[in-house]
């Protein structure tokens, strides 16, 4: 009997798709010629695997009359529209659990970043700079500063704790309440900036949260302050984000995800008040591993005409 067919639309390790090419034929999009292979195979095709930003477009869920199962590779599920997919019985599964503590890490890593200017100061010292005795400027200490976290879900609550140990103080904005002990909720993400020394967005996109970070945010973050993303690009207003960071409205910012990823606005290539990461947050071999495991499963189960262990749209149609 033939395999059944897949379509692979991001890269995993090669350890991951050998697994997925022992069960099924896998059609790679992301290959050079990928995507007319996979307009080809559309019709056969019985599995997705995708990325929290690639998503599938409801124009090729329509494609695929085969499809039972979208398997995201991430936990965003802002690139599918689960109902759409429900209403034809195929499961959408994330992997929750995986990355929270990595996604986090990232966070910090950009506050750290920035506020100690470790980016600026390893470019300073290859021109040649510190040998030439050329001033470099202080940086800012965590200890003490003010961290707003826009979005209190797994990640939010892993970056406070985090944030914490390093002497931050924690404040949160979350659009439902949240018992979280000691640290104070603001009623708007505006009041979140006003209170806040550094912004960390960690909510998750969702028509709601389109631009939630606006020029009026921004504005009452104000001049000192320091905006860290580690959600979606599409929950900032990129325009006013460019705006502000040009004009002096805001410090800097550490952004790990943008609009129109990979090929983002060009402005931000030339901001010199920037930390700029090309959507690396869940990207390390422990975290990629544990989340290929969960899409592994999430495969098997529908094949075996289970229930996936992290379907996030709930049971197919009888
Ligand atoms: C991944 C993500 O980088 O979890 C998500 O939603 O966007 C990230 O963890 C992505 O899923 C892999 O492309």
């Amino acid at each position: 009997m033939s395999k059944p067919e897949l379509l692979l639309i991001e890269p995993m390790t090669p350890d991951v798709e050998a697994a997925l090419e022992a069960e099924y034929t896998v059609h790679r999009y992301y290959l050079p010629g990928g995507h007319e292979a996979a307009l080809e195979a559309r019709p056969r095709v019985s599995a997705v695997v995708t990325g929290g930003g690639s998503g599938l477009g409801n124009d090729w869920i329509e494609a695929m009359p085969e499809l039972g199962i979208i398997a995201i590779n991430g936990v965003g599920t802002d690139r599918v529209d689960l109902s759409f997919a429900r209403e034809r019985g195929i499961d959408v599964t994330t992997t929750p659990g995986t990355l929270t503590e990595d996604v986090a890490d990232m966070a910090l890593a950009l506050i750290l970043a920035v506020l100690r200017r470790v980016v600026e100061g390893d470019a300073f010292l290859r021109a040649g700079r510190w040998a030439a005795e050329e001033p470099f400027p202080l940086g800012g200490s965590l200890k003490g500063r003010r961290l707003g976290i826009l979005g209190l879900g797994q990640i939010g609550r892993a970056l406070g704790a985090r944030a914490e140990i390093f002497g931050m103080k924690v404040r949160y904005w979350n659009r439902r309440p949240v018992d979280v002990g000691d640290w104070p909720a603001l009623p708007t993400p505006e009041t979140l900036a006003e209170d806040s020394d550094v912004l960390a967005v960690c909510v998750a996109a969702t028509p709601e949260t389109r631009g939630i970070v606006d020029a009026r945010v921004l504005a009452a973050l104000g001049s000192q302050g320091v905006l860290v993303n580690v959600a979606r690009g599409s929950v900032i207003d990129e325009p006013a984000l460019i705006a502000a960071l040009s004009s002096g409205g805001i410090a800097a910012a550490g952004l790990d995800v943008f609009e129109n990823e990979p090929r983002i606005r060009e402005e931000f290539f030339t901001l010199p008040n920037t930390v700029l990461v090309p959507h690396q947050a869940s990207a390390t071999v422990e975290t990629r591993r544990a989340m290929a495991d969960l899409v592994l499963a999430n495969l098997a189960a529908r094949r075996a005409g289970d229930r996936p262990p992290s379907v996030v749209n709930q049971e197919r149609r009888a």
